[in-house]
């Protein structure tokens, strides 16, 4: 076969980013220092019967005290960037900008470089203001444009020295299990109010983007973050759901604006009155490269009426849904092996998932900016760490990355959820998602054996070799 498209060559191509990846509210702590005002999930995680355990988030890892130790310990796995997020309610906590709170990013930043690696950084990874929820948080459309004003300001602040910048983290979840499941802050159960929720999130995404390229270095990239949901099953089903958890966000965001069909499935819902002239020209503002985060795939079929619905992750379906517009959907919990969430082991979804969306989109470069998974780790009495199914998980995968970028895909880095055990949303500190094990009670970090592995693999792929399998 000629050897002329970047397909035909064997592995990653130059300049592929290997990484991890963390978000603010998860690892940082200090939820009350140096003027952070509080966000949704300060909110969310002090209402009891919220997150497991009454778990918040005001110690986490302690990262907001301990990030000199952290970048010492990116470094040292050798990774090429590291993706974090900033908290939106320390540097604006009032809507002027808190000097302690963006020196803290800045420093970060700084960090960083001087060890080589490149900062990717979210915007927006589910900390709302709470002042900007006591307004209507994402089902007002105000919240948009506060949005666009705060990634300005940062943008002005580190746009010089950010590699990439991504506006928003799953806006899926933000949208669907924040508005209407409500199993994430701020924990509202209104259908019509999440579907709000989702257009005034693509809002906020497009005027970002275009207010960030005005401020920031040319070079800077500009991407967003879906939690695809890559889905098998009934044809007719699969649609239903791609519609409105996939295509919601991916359309407008590349200027296809909403699909028919979501418009149809969701009339009895709403009419979508929210929806301006011009939005979806404000939407479309270009991006370079799109993130995408996997974990494992979603199984539906028509529901037949009778049988209880689940979800993938194993919960029932009751009456507050995430999957607004989709009542007569079934989600079924494909076989195992399950990690700790339950969600199913199934490596293959991230190859056909990037191909999927490479095949959709082709113009567009992708980034797995988040993949891992949850398992019952312990340290054992030597000190180490056995999470050999982690190192499993994250090989089959990577090596699923390998073979989409094998058959074509453009596809420029991998971002390993996550860095460090952290706050796990509603789940608090019961699943541990870590390369690097927390200890809670001493903030103590050890290093699993699949951080000593992927350190390994990162230092093998970069002179050239393939991952071992
Ligand atoms: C990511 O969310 C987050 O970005 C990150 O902060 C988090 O810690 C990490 O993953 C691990 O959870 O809704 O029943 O169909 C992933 C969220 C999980 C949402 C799987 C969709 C599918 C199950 N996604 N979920 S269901």
């Amino acid at each position: 076969m000629a050897s002329s498209g970047k397909g035909d060559s064997m592995g990653f191509p130059e300049g592929f980013l290997w990484g991890a990846a963390t978000a603010a509210y998860q690892i940082e702590g200090a939820a009350q220092e140096d003027g952070r005002a509080p966000s949704i999930w300060d909110t969310f995680s002090r209402t009891p019967g919220k997150v497991l355990n009454g778990d918040t988030g005001d110690v986490a890892t302690d990262h907001y005290h301990r990030r000199q130790e952290d970048v010492a310990m990116i470094a040292e796995l050798g990774l090429d960037a590291y993706r974090f997020s900033i908290s939106w309610s320390r540097v604006l906590p009032d809507g002027k900008i808190n000097q302690k709170g963006v020196d803290f990013y800045s420093r970060l930043v700084d960090e960083l470089l001087e060890h080589g690696i490149a900062p990717v950084v979210t915007l927006y990874h589910w900390d709302l203001p709470q002042a900007l929820e006591d307004e209507g948080g994402w089902t007002a459309r105000g919240t948009a444009r506060r949005f666009a004003d705060y990634a300005e300001r940062i943008g002005r602040v580190l746009g010089d020295r950010v590699h990439t910048w991504t506006t928003l983290n799953e806006p899926w979840c933000s949208a669907f299990l924040g508005y209407a499941a409500g199993v994430h802050a701020p924990g509202r159960t209104e259908p019509a109010g999440a579907l709000a929720a989702a257009h005034h999130l693509n809002l906020a995404h497009g005027l970002a983007v275009r207010a960030l390229r005005g401020v920031v270095s040319p070079s800077a990239r500009h991407s967003v973050t879906l939690n695809f949901h890559h889905l098998r099953g009934d044809a007719e089903a699969v649609r239903k759901v791609d519609a409105v958890a996939n295509r919601v966000f991916l359309d407008p965001m590349l200027g296809k604006g909403y699909p028919a069909d979501l418009l149809e499935d969701t009339a009895a819902v709403t009419d979508w009155g929210f929806v301006h002239d011009g939005d979806l020209d404000l939407i479309a503002a270009p991006i370079d490269v799109l993130g995408v985060n996997y974990y494992s795939p979603t199984l539906v079929r028509r529901w037949d009426g009778v049988s209880p619905r689940e979800h993938a992750d194993g919960h029932r379906q009751g009456a507050a849904s995430p999957f607004v517009g989709c009542d007569d959907v079934e989600f079924v919990l494909q076989p195992g092996p399950y990690t700790a969430m339950n969600w199913p082991i199934d490596a293959n979804g991230m190859e056909e998932l990037l191909l999927r969306l490479h095949r959709d989109h082709p113009d567009t470069p992708l980034m797995v900016t988040e993949n891992g998974a949850a398992f019952d780790d312990a340290v054992d009495g030597d000190g180490r760490v056995r999470d050999e199914r982690r190192i499993a998980y994250l090989r089959d995968h990577i090596a699923a990355v390998e073979r989409a970028v094998e058959a074509g895909a453009d596809v420029r880095g991998y971002f390993a959820w996550s860095l460090l055990d952290n706050f796990e949303w509603a789940y608090g500190y019961s699943k541990r998602f870590g390369l690097v094990h927390v200890d809670y009670a001493t903030g103590e970090r050890t290093w699993k054996d699949s951080a000593h592995w992927y350190r390994d693999t990162i230092a093998a792929r970069r002179r050239g070799s393939r991952v071992p399998r």
